[in-house]
């Protein structure tokens, strides 16, 4: 397909609730949308770094500046015909692969309509549904805690996760724990702990937590090899898995026993699915994770998680979670803890133009 043209806009969309983690406190999102046209069809993605880089490297300012001057020039007027082509095309240069992504998925999306095929089955996938969990960021009082983790398991959320850092983790763990016997709890750090933590890792290690997520350095994964030789509970590597090398290299020497894969975060459902292919060779199962996307990455994200061995709840949760109202016209909602899948062509998501353009802050169309 050749690429006629594209679009490309930063929104900034407020969140219902503020997100806080380990590293900070987020009111709004700040997103890259990216549109690829081509024959008259259109294909979408949005971006998952964040404006400052707290998560990984990459941030919105550098990627919407990559994607400007190096990445779109190379991909608008070419002939493309799958979707490693995008890729071989950006190849020459270096990490940066949440903004590959969005070139990347947006042709997903585009090739999928083309063939006039949902997005999951151009994937590979084969599920109607998916399994769903949540992801709660730090909250003010152990009250509240229970009252978020009792609301969302009464919604029928499958997995409930917890955001820990230092001072709010084992007795906040704890309590909840208590609080709720039977639930399926894990926790995520976001890289705040070291291995001088060690006591305070192995206390967690009483709760029956499905899998404590990226404890250690978003960098390492030697520290959490033998972080995970002194725990019986599984590691969830997210920030320290970049690639499907990443991931050999991580499994290969134990660092873990479980994967987050967000598809931004890899560069790319290609490299996403590799990921996917990797883990189940070594027996790990993944989950999709999420950056609080707005309907078009999370209608993304829904669609990868169709593959087989995304065989843990996602942070995949319901758009209004998120938005008093998204950037899409379909509903992205849970059912008694599953995810329905789009079934309409490509990521099956439709754009509320006169709404996104409320939201814009900077817009630039690109033409060979
Ligand atoms: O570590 O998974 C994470 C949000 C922003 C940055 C990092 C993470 C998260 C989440 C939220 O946990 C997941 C979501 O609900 O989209
Ligand atoms: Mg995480």
């Amino acid at each position: 397909m050749q690429i006629d043209s594209a679009e490309l806009r930063i929104i900034k969309l407020h969140l219902l609730h503020p997100f806080e983690t380990s590293f900070g406190i987020e009111d709004d999102r700040t997103i890259p949308i990216l549109t690829l046209f081509s024959q008259g069809l259109e294909g979408y993605a949005e971006g998952v770094m964040e404006v400052l880089p707290l998560y990984r490297e990459e941030f919105v300012a550098g990627a919407v500046a990559l994607l400007k001057d190096a990445f779109l020039p190379r991909v608008i007027g070419a002939d493309i015909q799958t979707p490693q082509d995008i890729l071989d095309r950006l190849a020459i240069f270096r990490g940066n692969r949440m903004a590959k992504a969005v070139i990347e998925m947006a042709f997903w999306d585009l090739w999928s309509k083309s063939q006039a095929q949902p997005l999951f089955v151009t994937l590979g996938g084969n599920r109607q549904q998916i399994p769903v969990g949540v992801s709660l960021g730090i909250q003010k009082s152990l009250q509240a805690t229970r009252d978020q983790v009792q609301k969302h398991l009464d919604q029928g959320y499958q997995r409930i996760k917890l955001k820990i850092k230092p001072g709010w983790d084992t007795k906040m763990v704890a309590y909840i724990r208590q609080e709720f016997p039977d639930a399926v709890l894990t926790v995520d750090a976001n890289s705040c702990y070291s291995l001088a933590d060690i006591d305070l890792l192995r206390q967690l290690d009483q709760y029956r937590l499905d899998y404590i997520e990226q404890p250690l350095a978003y960098d390492d994964i030697i520290d959490h090899a033998s972080l995970q030789n002194q725990l019986k509970t599984s590691i969830c590597l997210d920030e320290s898995i970049l690639s499907p090398e990443d991931a050999r290299k991580a499994l290969e020497i134990g660092a873990g026993r479980v994967i987050n894969i967000k598809v931004g975060r890899v560069g790319g459902h290609l490299e996403a699915r590799r990921v996917h292919d990797i883990a189940q060779s070594y027996n790990v199962p993944v989950w999709c994770g999420g950056m609080l996307e707005s309907g078009i990455g999370r209608a993304h994200n829904i669609h990868l998680a169709t593959l087989p061995n995304f065989s843990k709840p996602g942070d995949t949760s319901s758009s209004s979670r998120y938005w008093a109202q998204d950037i899409i016209n379909e509903p992205l909602e849970t059912k008694d803890g599953f995810m329905p899948v789009p079934q309409g062509p490509g990521i099956g998501v439709t754009l509320n133009r006169p709404y996104l353009d409320t939201l814009t802050l900077f817009r630039e169309p690109f033409r060979s």
